[in-house]
């Protein structure tokens, strides 16, 4: 394999190589500075993995990792520092948002076996595409989307942390395209809000979650429904109305509905939206503030709006259990809400140690993620219940 290490300490570029080659690895190059090691890798673009000390005299590591995104770097990427964890993390995110294929973060001493993980993580393969690469639709496309009824909503799951039971859901709203398959809301609602449709598409997507949950009630479960609204939304007086209205022809208990709130623009109209939300409450609708620590979702808006419940971000949840800052601001934040009389959700509970560190946490009330279940059609959720009842047993400490 044809390596390189990049560090301005020429013992851990001896050490490393010895290290290296110990493993089989002989083919080392070796610089000092991240000036020769830009110019080493332009004539030898095919270098498979790049060592590189993120805190070097000239060019830094950040830097670096710039260059290399300049010039469409395909080998992997290991980043070492003797540095604050914290900054660490934060080269390799930048790495990763560049899209350079990180093996490995590491304090250094670097050990053999961390070595040995990394040589073998090479052989596997790139990360997928996000999200963002995918195509997004015109307002045209997602009027008549709107118009012709291909939208529909799928639900996640959430559960009580208490019980383990199946408390309610989250609707997700998806976009059955005829030709494109099945398509994300990241792809139309930015679309939807910035062109006068979000009002259209949330009343449908909220007259199907009404509908939906009335009739799993009729089927004996008895399941709240979240659905997402922007404060967009929060410009007409009348939605309170709208959603009352909704529930009396239904004959829906609105104590069941919950409203994710996040603000994704800026508020045009503070007042406006805080006359609506304020009715919404008093309608005993319960009010959420969803992402609670990023964007927009800020501590002014809970001491302003009269929120009931909380949902901490994803990001402060997946891998809690191993990053200092996430936990702190997690704990935090579930202290928050406790102190606020309001509800905890944690959403992002993507594993079996994300579940098991909440649990131990024994101060959130609800927990949502893919370790529970994904965004899943209406039709599927009453089987899933039953295989969760099984699962949800073998979930003891
Ligand atoms: O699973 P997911 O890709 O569904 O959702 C991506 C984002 O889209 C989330 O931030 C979610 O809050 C948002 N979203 C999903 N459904 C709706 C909806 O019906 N209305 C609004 N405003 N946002 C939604
Ligand atoms: O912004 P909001 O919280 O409404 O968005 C929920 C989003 O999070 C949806 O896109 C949903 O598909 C996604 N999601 C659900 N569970 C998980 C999870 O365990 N991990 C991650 N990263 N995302 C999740
Ligand atoms: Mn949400």
């Amino acid at each position: 394999m044809n390596i390189l290490v990049i560090d301005d300490d020429a013992f851990v570029l001896k050490l490393l190589k010895l290290q290296l080659a110990n493993l089989g690895q002989p083919e080392v190059m070796t610089c000092e500075s991240a000036n020769d090691a830009l110019e080493a890798l332009a004539d030898r673009q095919q270098m498979e993995i790049v060592f590189c000390d993120i805190q070097m005299p000239g060019m830094d590591g950040v830097e670096l990792v710039r260059h290399l995104a300049h010039m469409e770097f395909q080998g992997g990427l290991v980043l070492m520092s003797g540095e604050d964890e914290r900054i660490l993390s934060t080269v390799q995110y930048l790495a990763q948002a560049h899209r350079l294929k990180v093996l490995g973060a590491l304090q250094k001493p670097i050990t053999p076996v961390q070595l040995r993980g990394i040589l073998q993580g090479q052989a596997s393969p790139a990360a997928k595409p996000r999200r963002a690469d995918r195509k997004i639709y015109s307002v045209e496309a997602v009027a008549s989307a709107i118009e012709n009824g291909e939208l529909i909503n799928y639900y996640q799951p959430k559960v009580s942390m208490c019980s383990r039971e199946v408390v309610g859901v989250e609707a997700l709203v998806r976009w059955q395209h005829p030709y494109d398959g099945l398509v994300f809301p990241d792809q139309f609602i930015s679309t939807a809000e910035q062109n006068g449709l979000i009002d259209d598409l949330t009343r449908l997507v909220l007259l199907n979650a009404l509908r939906h949950c009335r009739d799993w009630q009729a089927s004996q479960l008895r399941l709240s429904v979240a659905v997402n609204i922007s404060m967009s939304n929060l410009v007409s007086l009348d939605f309170p109305d709208f959603i009352v209205k909704a529930a009396q022809d239904l004959d829906f208990d609105l104590s069941l509905l919950i409203l994710e709130v996040t603000e994704s623009q800026l508020m045009q109209n503070p007042l406006t939206a805080l006359d609506i939300l304020t009715r919404l409450r008093l309608k005993n609708i319960t009010l959420s503030i969803d992402d609670f620590g990023t964007g927009h979702s800020t501590l002014t808006q809970l001491r302003d709006i009269p929120f009931n419940e909380l949902k901490v971000d994803s990001g402060f949840v997946h891998d809690a259990g191993d990053n200092a800052s996430c936990r702190a601001i997690l704990e935090a934040s579930l202290d928050l809400a406790r102190r606020l009389g309001m509800k905890s959700v944690a959403e992002g509970v993507e594993n079996l140690a994300d579940w098991h560190f909440l649990s131990r946490l024994a101060c959130c009330d609800v927990a949502q993620g893919y370790f529970i279940a994904k965004p899943m059609p209406a039709q599927t959720l009453p089987s899933w219940i039953q295989e969760w009842q099984v699962r949800r047993t073998g979930l003891t400490e």
